[in-house]
C-alpha cells in the first residue's frame, strides 16, 4: 500500500468539513434511474497522476510520491500500477486511461520495449480480474521520444511513420487485451511549425492513411472499442492538424473515416481553439460524434494547456447539459486529464484534487439534470425557432421550395418583425438554477 494514511473516500454530504470526503458526489445516488457513477463514468489519467513529477521550465521535480525512491525502472512500473489501482479504489473511480509509454520503460529496440509492455500489461490484467477498476481508453505516445521531432504519421521520414505504425499496432493489441472501451488519437506532434518547409497535402494524406491502417488492423484483431480523435489547436506544434471538432470532422469526412470515429473533447483544448468547452461538446453531439471527455479546466489568462482539475461549476453544468442531451457518454467517460499544481505536492493533494473535480462534475450533473427536466430553457429555444414548424418555415425545412418560391413569397410582404433573443434573461435563468441548487444544499 502506498497511501496508508488515506482511507476510502466516502460521501459525507454538503455539510461535511472533512477535506477527504465527497460533498456532492454520491456514487449510488440515482438520477433518472441511473446512479451518479454511471452518469459520470470518472477516469484517472495515468500520466498526470502517476508520472507527473512537478517539473516546469524553471524548476525540477518536487512531487512527494511514495515511489520516489524506487530506482529500477521495471520495479517502478509495477509499483505505479499498484498505486494506480489503490488510488482508483480509494477514490471510487471505475476507470483509467494510459499511453503505452506511461506504463513501461522503453528498451533499446521496439522489440525490447514491447517485452517490457507485455510484462506490465500482464500485471494490469491481474488487477483487472476483480472487476472494480477497468480501462476506459488506451493511446500511444507518439510525441515524447526524439524520433517524433517532426511528427509521427505526418513526419517527412517514412521510417518514423513505420515506427509509429508498429507502436499503434501494439497499443491496439493491448487495448484489446485489457478490454478498453476506446482508443484515442490525440495529435501529438501531428502538425507544423511553418508551411515554408512543409508538404501540407502529403502530411494530411499520410495522416489519413495511418488512421485507415489503424481501423483495418483493429478490425483484423477484433478490437471493437470506439476510436476517438481528441482535437487540440496548438501545442506542441504551432498548428495541430486536428484543430477542433469542426476541422477534424471535415478531415474524417474527406478521407472516408468518419464512420469509425467519435471525439474525445478536452475542455482546455476547446478554449485554446477559441471556443467554449460547451461549443466543442455541442458540435460533436449534434453530429452524433460526442464519445468521451477529457475533463479538465484551462486558464483563460494563459495560452497553453494547463490541465487544471475542473472546479468551475458554470462550465461543468453546461458540459453535463450537453452530456445529458447526448444520452450520456457510454462507453466513453469523464477522464480527468488533469494534474495538480506544482505547489500541491503532497500525496493528499492528489486525493483533494480528484475530490474537487468529481464534486464539481456531480454538481454540474445535478444542476443540468434540473435544467433539462424543467425544460424552461428548451421551451424558450423552441419558441425562438417555431417559425420553422409551420408555413413557409416548414417548407424550407422539408426542402420543398427554392429561391424562386421564396422570392415570390416575400417580395410584397410588409416589414419583417423579429423577436428578442432573451440572452440576458436566459443567462440569469441559468444563474438561478445554480443559485437555487446552492440554497437547497445549504439548508441540509
Ligand atoms: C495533450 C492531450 C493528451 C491526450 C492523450 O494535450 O490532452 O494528454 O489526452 O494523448
Ligand atoms: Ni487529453
Ligand atoms: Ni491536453
Amino acid at each position: 500500500m502506498f497511501f496508508d494514511d488515506i482511507k476510502d473516500i466516502s460521501y459525507e454530504g454538503p455539510s461535511s468539513k472533512n477535506p477527504l470526503a465527497f460533498k456532492y458526489y454520491n456514487p449510488v445516488e440515482i438520477i433518472d434511474e441511473k446512479p451518479l457513477s454511471q452518469h459520470l463514468r470518472f477516469s484517472i489519467a495515468f500520466w498526470h497522476t502517476l508520472n507527473y513529477n512537478g517539473a516546469d521550465p524553471f524548476g525540477s521535480n518536487n512531487m512527494i510520491r511514495p515511489w520516489n525512491d524506487i530506482d529500477d525502472p521495471m520495479t517502478l512500473a509495477f509499483k505505479k500500477i499498484d498505486a494506480l489501482f489503490e488510488l482508483a479504489e480509494k477514490l471510487n473511480i471505475e476507470y483509467f486511461c494510459f499511453h503505452d509509454r506511461d506504463i513501461a520503460p522503453e528498451g533499446d529496440t521496439l522489440r525490447e520495449t514491447n517485452k517490457n509492455l507485455d510484462k506490465v500489461v500482464a500485471h494490469i490484467k491481474d488487477h483487472l480480474k476483480d472487476g472494480k477498476v477497468k480501462v476506459l481508453w488506451v493511446t500511444a505516445n507518439l510525441f515524447s521520444n526524439p524520433r517524433y521531432v517532426h511528427g509521427a504519421a505526418t513526419s517527412p521520414n517514412p521510417y518514423v511513420f513505420a515506427y509509429a505504425a508498429a507502436q499503434v499496432k501494439k497499443a491496439l493489441e493491448i487495448a484489446k487485451e485489457v478490454g478498453a472501451s476506446g482508443y484515442v488519437f490525440w495529435g501529438g506532434r501531428e502538425g507544423y511549425e511553418t508551411l515554408i518547409n512543409t508538404d501540407l497535402a502529403l502530411e494530411l494524406d499520410n495522416l489519413a492513411r495511418f488512421l485507415h491502417m489503424a481501423v483495418d488492423y483493429a478490425k483484423k484483431i477484433g478490437f471493437t472499442g470506439q476510436f476517438l480523435v481528441e482535437p487540440k489547436p496548438k501545442e506542441p506544434t504551432k498548428h495541430q492538424y486536428d484543430f477542433d471538432v469542426a476541422n477534424a470532422l471535415s478531415f474524417l469526412n474527406k478521407y472516408g473515416l468518419s464512420d469509425y470515429f467519435k471525439f474525445n473533447i478536452e475542455a482546455n483544448h476547446a478554449t485554446l481553439a477559441g471556443h467554449t468547452f460547451q461549443h466543442e461538446l455541442r458540435y460533436a453531439r449534434i453530429n452524433g460524434k460526442l464519445g468521451s471527455i477529457d475533463a479538465n479546466e484551462g486558464d483563460l489568462l494563459l495560452g497553453w494547456d494547463v490541465d487544471r482539475f475542473p472546479t468551475n461549476i458554470y462550465d461543468t453544468t453546461l458540459a453535463m447539459y450537453e452530456v445529458i442531451k447526448n444520452g450520456g457518454l457510454y462507453p466513453g467517460g469523464l477522464n480527468f486529464d488533469a494534474k495538480v499544481r506544482r505547489g500541491s505536492f503532497t500525496p493528499e493533494d492528489l486525493f483533494r484534487a480528484f475530490i474537487a473535480g468529481m464534486d464539481t462534475f456531480a454538481v454540474g450533473l445535478k444542476i443540468a439534470h434540473r435544467i433539462v427536466e424543467d425544460g424552461e430553457l428548451d421551451e424558450i429555444i423552441e419558441e425562438r425557432y417555431k417559425g420553422y414548424k409551420k408555413g413557409i418555415g416548414e417548407k424550407i425545412v422539408n426542402g420543398e421550395i427554392g429561391f424562386e418560391e421564396l422570392e415570390e413569397y416575400i417580395i410584397d410582404k410588409p416589414q419583417i418583425v423579429n423577436t428578442s433573443g432573451l440572452q440576458e434573461y436566459m443567462e440569469s435563468l441559468l444563474n438561478q438554477y445554480i443559485l437555487n441548487f446552492y440554497l437547497e444544499n445549504k439548508e441540509r
